[in-house]
Parts: structure tokens; sequence; C-alpha cells
């Protein structure tokens, strides 16, 4: 049985939210139901990161939302946060694991039918599985992977794929189907015009 009590993962990037501050287009969304969010700052200094986090935490505290941070184990274990999302080329969950907590949680990104066995096989909770559908950063990410290469990894492993890359409603009721646990995204809510509008829908595409 997993673990993971949530279906849609909300990825940061504050340069995708219209030039709103980050900390409001969180406080939407976890308002209108996001419960879990993962902060992906890559570009920021470790103390950067470590303020934002604190900042985000501090906001978040008593509403039941699950906060990760990308890669940074430092800052998981300093700040007691739910988990760390790891990427294919972090530390092995394996590692990570004898690093955290036993409650605290472990996601992978992963961009192929092996990489998500590989994820499962060395300790992952769960895995965000893309780009599955063309993103506005698609460069970035490469080309999609596609709702046939989505449907053979939820065959693969057991344990729950998130499909991120190009996410929408309507999008996010195909994933289902496909097979994924749920859904990570990025511009579908941090650039929304209406956040909390965006995230209910999203949310009823998922739940
Ligand atoms: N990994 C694969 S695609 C992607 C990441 C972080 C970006 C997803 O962004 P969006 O805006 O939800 O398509």
């Amino acid at each position: 049985m997993s673990r993971i009590d949530f279906r849609l993962y909300v990825v940061t990037d504050r340069h995708q939210t219209a030039g709103r501050p980050l900390l409001a287009i969180l406080d939407d969304a976890t308002r209108a139901g996001v419960r879990a969010v993962q902060l992906r700052e890559r570009d920021l200094t470790t103390r950067e990161l470590l303020t934002l986090a604190e900042n985000v935490q501090r906001m978040l505290a008593g509403r039941g939302t699950r906060l990760f941070i990308n890669d940074r184990i430092d800052v998981v274990r300093t700040l007691s946060v739910s988990g760390v999302h790891l990427r294919e080329s972090s530390l092995p969950p394996s590692v990570a694991r004898r690093l955290l907590s036993p409650d605290q949680f472990i996601g992978v990104s992963a961009h192929s039918v092996a990489g998500a066995c590989a994820a499962e096989a060395e300790g992952a909770d769960f895995v965000v599985l893309g780009p599955i559908f063309e993103t506005p950063s698609k460069i970035a990410y490469g080309k999609p992977l596609g709702l046939c290469l989505l449907e053979e990894a939820a065959a693969a492993v057991r344990i729950p794929i998130f499909a991120i890359g190009g996410i929408s409603p309507a999008r996010a009721r195909e994933v289902r189907r496909a097979g994924a646990f749920g859904v990570a995204v990025i511009s579908s809510i941090l650039s929304a015009a209406d956040v909390a509008s965006a995230t209910r829908d999203l949310l009823a595409a998922v739940e």
C-alpha cells in the first residue's frame, strides 16, 4: 500500500509566475487544495534556497501540505520537511534513505521506463515521469515520451507514477487512464491567471 496521499504535485519555478511572488501563488494553490509542493529553484544559492524554503514552510504550517525540496537533502534535514525530490543523477534513493527519517519521502524524476524501474528498485516512494507531452520549456526537457511509454512504465512499477510535462486538466484525465497515479505541474498552476480555479480544475481531473 502506497504512502502517497496526494495526486497533484506542484513543482515550483519562480520564473514562470508571470511576475507574481511565488509565495502568493503557493498560498492560492494550497488554499485551493494542493497538498504537495516541490521547491525546485535550482538557480538559487544555498542560503537563498534555505530562506525561501523556511518562508514556504512557515506559510504552509497547519495546512497539511507536504513540502519537498529538489535535490538538497541538507535543506530537507535542516527543516525536517516531508521529503526530497531527486534527479536520476542525484544521490541514489538508497543513499538518501539513510540520511532521512523513516517518515520522510523520496520522489525521483525519471525520463524512461528503465529510469522508473531503477528508482523503484533503489527505494523511491514515487516517480515523476516526463515530459509526457510537449511543455512550454520543451527544449530543456527533451522529446515528449507519450502516453504509450507512460502505460508501459505504469505496468512495470508498483510505486505511484506522476506524469509531468504539458499537463492540463484534460490531459490529467488521459494520463490517469494510462495508469498514472497523479500529475505534476509547473505552468498550468504557476502561470495561470486564476491560480485557485486552475488548481480546482486539476484536482477535479485527478481525484
Ligand atoms: N520535468 C519534465 S517536464 C518538466 C519537468 C520539470 C516541466 C514541466 O512543466 P509544465 O509547465 O508543467 O509542462
